[in-house]
C-alpha cells in the first residue's frame, strides 16, 4: 500500500522546539508564589494540553474560584511571554529545521497544530514561521486536544484530509487528537522510554527529526500502517 500523504502538519512543543521547561518555569513561579507545590515531574503531565487543563492538573483536585483561576492563568502566561524573549533559532530541536525546509521543498503543504496560545510569537522567534501553509494554535478551535478539532481545523486550512496528512506529536493527547481525526500519526519520543509511552499508539515512532529525510519517514510510515 502506497500512501498518498500531502500535508506534514506538527505540533509544536516537543517536536520543533522545546519549550516545557519555560513553561515550567513559568508556573513554578506562579505556584511558589501561591504555595502549590510543583515539581519537574509534575509538569511532564502539562505536556501538550491546554493552559486550562495545566491548570486543572497542577492545582491537584484544589477548587478555587473562577476569578482566581483566571488570575492564575493571566500571571503564568505573562512570566512565560517574558521568558520566550530567551527564544532564537537555536532553539529549534536538531533536526528539525533540515526536515521542515526538505518537506517544503518536496511540495509538501506544511501546517502547525499546537495548543499553544503563543505559538506564532514562538516559531517568529525560531524564525520558521514563513515555513508553514497553515498555523493552527491555541486560538483556532474550542475544543482542545485529545479532541480532534485543532489537525482537523488545520488540514482544511491546508486543503487536505486527514488521510492524506501526517501528524507529528509528541504528547499522548496530541497522538489521540490525531488518531481520532483520522489522521496517520508519528510519535516523537525524544529517545526515552517515558517519551515512548507517551506517544505508543502512534502509527510509527522516532525519537526525533534528527538525520531521518522526508522520503525516507514516509516509506517507513507505510511499511508501518501494513503492520
Ligand atoms: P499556552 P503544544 C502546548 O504546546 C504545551 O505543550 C503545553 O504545555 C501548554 O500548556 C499548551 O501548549 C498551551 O500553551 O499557555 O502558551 O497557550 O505541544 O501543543 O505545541
Ligand atoms: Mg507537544
Amino acid at each position: 500500500m502506497s500512501l498518498q500523504i500531502r500535508a506534514l502538519i506538527f505540533d509544536l512543543d516537543g517536536v520543533i522546539t522545546d519549550t516545557a521547561e519555560l513553561h515550567y518555569q513559568a508556573w513554578k513561579r506562579m505556584a511558589d508564589e501561591e504555595g502549590y507545590p510543583f515539581t519537574r515531574e509534575d509538569n511532564e503531565a502539562l505536556r501538550g494540553v491546554s493552559r486550562r487543563e495545566s491548570l486543572t492538573r497542577l492545582l491537584k483536585g484544589r477548587v478555587i474560584p473562577e476569578e482566581k483561576a483566571l488570575d492564575l492563568m493571566e500571571r503564568k502566561n505573562t512570566y512565560y511571554v517574558e521568558l520566550l524573549d530567551t527564544i532564537t533559532p537555536a532553539y529549534l530541536l536538531p533536526g528539525a529545521a533540515d526536515f521542515l525546509n526538505e518537506g517544503r521543498t518536496a511540495g509538501f503543504k506544511l501546517g502547525i497544530g499546537s495548543a499553544s496560545r503563543n505559538a506564532r510569537t514562538v516559531l517568529t522567534r525560531l524564525g520558521v514561521i514563513d515555513l508553514f501553509d497553515a498555523l493552527g494554535d491555541g486560538y483556532s478551535v474550542v475544543n482542545s486536544k485529545p479532541a480532534p478539532d485543532l489537525f482537523l481545523w488545520t488540514a482544511g486550512r491546508l486543503g487536505v484530509y486527514p488521510q492524506n496528512a501526517v501528524v507529528f506529536e509528541d504528547a499522548e493527547a496530541g497522538v489521540d487528537a490525531a488518531k481520532r481525526g483520522g489522521f496517520w500519526t508519528i510519535g516523537i519520543s525524544g529517545g526515552t522510554d517515558a517519551g515512548r509511552e507517551r506517544v505508543n499508539q502512534a502509527t510509527m515512532i522516532l525519537p526525533d527529526l534528527v538525520d531521518v529525510t522526508v522520503t525516507d519517514v514516509l516509506e517507513q510510515l507505510s511499511t508501518a500502517a501494513q503492520g
